[in-house]
Order: C-alpha cells, then sequence, then structure tokens
C-alpha cells in the first residue's frame, strides 16, 4: 500500500511537474515535456489534473450495451418523434489507466457519447446544449438537410444551444461527431459517439453491443499512447465479455482513431458476417478480420460453437499491445440449460 501511495504522488508530482499551472484556451503554441522525456510543442490545451475539479467515471462494460432510443412521442402522421438531450462539455479529467490522466470532452458526460438509437423514418431531435468553454457542434453521419450537418452553426460555449432535427437514414450505423476546427483536436479529446438507425423491418434477435475503437494521446504531441476498444485500455482484457454458445452476437463497431491512417479487428476462433456501414441487409463479407479507416463501421455478427476463452484485438500488433485487446467467455448454453432442466420435476414425470 505504501508503495502504490508512493507510486501513486510520484506520478501525480510528476505530471504537476510536467504541467505546472492550468494554461488558459489559447492558440499560440505550448512547449512541453511529456512523461518520458521528449520535448514537445502543441496549440491543445494543457490542464493540471491536481486542478481540475471535474472528474468523470466511465464503465465500458456498462457503455457495451447501452442504447439511448430518446423520449418517444407519435406524430399526426404516424410516424415517431424521438427526442434526446446531449449537453457537451470539456474540462472533465478522467484517470484511463492507473496514474494516467486525460482530459476528456464529453457529450452527456462519458467518452464515447450515448448509443442514439432510432428507426429508420423516425424523426430524430436533439437539444443540444454547450456547457463547455469553446465552440462545439454535432456532426451526424447520414442524410439529413445541410443547415443540420452541425459544420457552420457553431454553437457557442458556456450554455449554447441548437436543436437538430432530420429523419433518420439511412438503416446503419454512423458516427456523431463535433465538427468545430481543429477538428482533430475536439475528435481525439472524446467528442463523439454511436448514431443506429434500425431498418424498418428490424433485425433477428441478437446480443447486441457497441465498441468504438478509441486512441489516447496523453501526452499531447499528436501520436496516441494508448488505444482501446470503448476508451479504456485493456478493459476487456481483464474483465472479458460474458457471452453464451449459439447465441448470435451483433457488434456494432465505429473506428474513431485519429492520428494513424488504419485500425483492424480481428476475431479469434471465429468468423463474422461484416456489413459494412450497416447499409444492406446482406453481408459483403465473411471474414476474421478486417481494416477500417477514420469514421469507417460496420455490423457484424457471429455464433461461437465451443465454450472458452477467445481474444478479439488490433492485429495491428503495436495497437493491441497498447490497449486495444479484449476477450470473449462463451459460456455454454447447452451445459446451462441441461443444469436448469436437471432440477425440473416435470421434467420426466413423478
Ligand atoms: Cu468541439
Amino acid at each position: 500500500m505504501m508503495i502504490f501511495s508512493l507510486i501513486a504522488v510520484t506520478a501525480i508530482s510528476s505530471i504537476f511537474v510536467i504541467f505546472p499551472e492550468v494554461t488558459q484556451a489559447q492558440t499560440e503554441e505550448n512547449v512541453f515535456v511529456t512523461h518520458n522525456g521528449k520535448v514537445v510543442k502543441t496549440t491543445g490545451e494543457v490542464i493540471d489534473p491536481l486542478y481540475a475539479e471535474a472528474t468523470m467515471e466511465f464503465d465500458p462494460m456498462e457503455y457495451l450495451r447501452d442504447f439511448d432510443y430518446g423520449k418517444t412521442s407519435p406524430l399526426p402522421d404516424g410516424t415517431t418523434l424521438r427526442e434526446y438531450t446531449i449537453v457537451a462539455e470539456d474540462d472533465k479529467i478522467m484517470e484511463v489507466s492507473p496514474g494516467v490522466f486525460y482530459n476528456a470532452w464529453t457529450f452527456n458526460g462519458s467518452v464515447p457519447g450515448p448509443t442514439i438509437r432510432a428507426t429508420e423514418g423516425d424523426t430524430v431531435k436533439i437539444n443540444f446544449i454547450n456547457n463547455g468553454s469553446k465552440q462545439h457542434t454535432m456532426h451526424f453521419h447520414g442524410i439529413h438537410p445541410a443547415e443540420m450537418d452541425g459544420v457552420f452553426e457553431v454553437v457557442g460555449g458556456e450554455g449554447g444551444q441548437f436543436t437538430y432535427e432530420f429523419i433518420a437514414g439511412p438503416a446503419g450505423v454512423h458516427p456523431y461527431h463535433c465538427h468545430v476546427m481543429p477538428l482533430e483536436e475536439h475528435i481525439v479529446h472524446g467528442l463523439y459517439g454511436v448514431f443506429i438507425v434500425d431498418p424498418k423491418e428490424g433485425r433477428e434477435p441478437a446480443d447486441e453491443m457497441v465498441m468504438v475503437l478509441n486512441g489516447l494521446d496523453t501526452d499531447f504531441d499528436t501520436e496516441n499512447n494508448f488505444y482501446a476498444a470503448n476508451t479504456i485500455p485493456f478493459y476487456y482484457q481483464h474483465h472479458p465479455i460474458q457471452i453464451n454458445t449459439n447465441e448470435l452476437i451483433r457488434i456494432y463497431v465505429v473506428n474513431m482513431v485519429e492520428f494513424d491512417p488504419i485500425n483492424n479487428l480481428h476475431l479469434h476462433g471465429n468468423l463474422y458476417k461484416y456489413y459494412p456501414t450497416g447499409t444492406d441487409l446482406v453481408p459483403s463479407f465473411y471474414t476474421d478480420m478486417i481494416t477500417l479507416s477514420q469514421t469507417e463501421r460496420g455490423i457484424m455478427e457471429f455464433e461461437y460453437q465451443y465454450p472458452g476463452k477467445y481474444l478479439f484485438h488490433a492485429h495491428k500488433v503495436e495497437f493491441s499491445e497498447k490497449g486495444w485487446v479484449g476477450i470473449f467467455l462463451v459460456s455454454d448454453s447447452e451445459q446451462e440449460t441441461l443444469s436448469l432442466t436437471a432440477g425440473d420435476p416435470n421434467e420426466y414425470g413423478t
């Protein structure tokens, strides 16, 4: 405990030395020394976690299967209105790994923001409130009018508001993100999330999950220091995702890694059907490996035949060794069914 405290104090003190003061929003370059002694320049804002009051917690297991369907109400023409309130902030500090602090910019207090879900043809209404110190917007990928694109209608900080309203479509999985310049900075700090549009006819029932592939530039040198599926490096390796044999798994995967031109996803002991962008109901590939550029995304579907532990990870090994790796823990659904029915006195008669 002593040693841990000492390490923690040393780590925090070294951050204090590296970031001696909270700098104000500015456009001139800051020159500073990173954790590993490299001297770098950045126009980004450097916040000292010791002096930041707003900390945030993020639970990747909860995020994985959490879908925000909004507040629904019927419209006179028989279609559905879905309303969401999204609040942007840019002062949160998140401990992404022990002793590693990150100035997270958030939609509704998390990175990624909430997974917004609607059905094709629904009217989506987003009440956007910018409580950050900088200008932010919400730019959705998909089809919508120009003035709903979240690019030119910049929303000022300290309470600025804008209402985005459009018809959800096309069916598929799309990213949303802030589109204020410098874009790279606004994205890499965490202002992004997933927008799922379900086809009108629905999809086959499945155990559904969202995986946002992200990178964390913790020392502001425009290179990622950590990689992850859903923000926390190595999280699903230490907390395997529990699934069952012979059960359809559907993953909505979105690549939001900046700085590196590609990312990829390899699944062990299995292959998956892959639907690029999720816009077609017929899969384009049956593979164990996809490669994704920035904001490329799609839907993966698979079932495990055999129980056990299976890795999934970037096959760009640098990324997996810096955190983008996880485990599916597959339970035998047959055995579970057997053990449940074995105790049923009506099963064999009395
Ligand atoms: Cu922004």
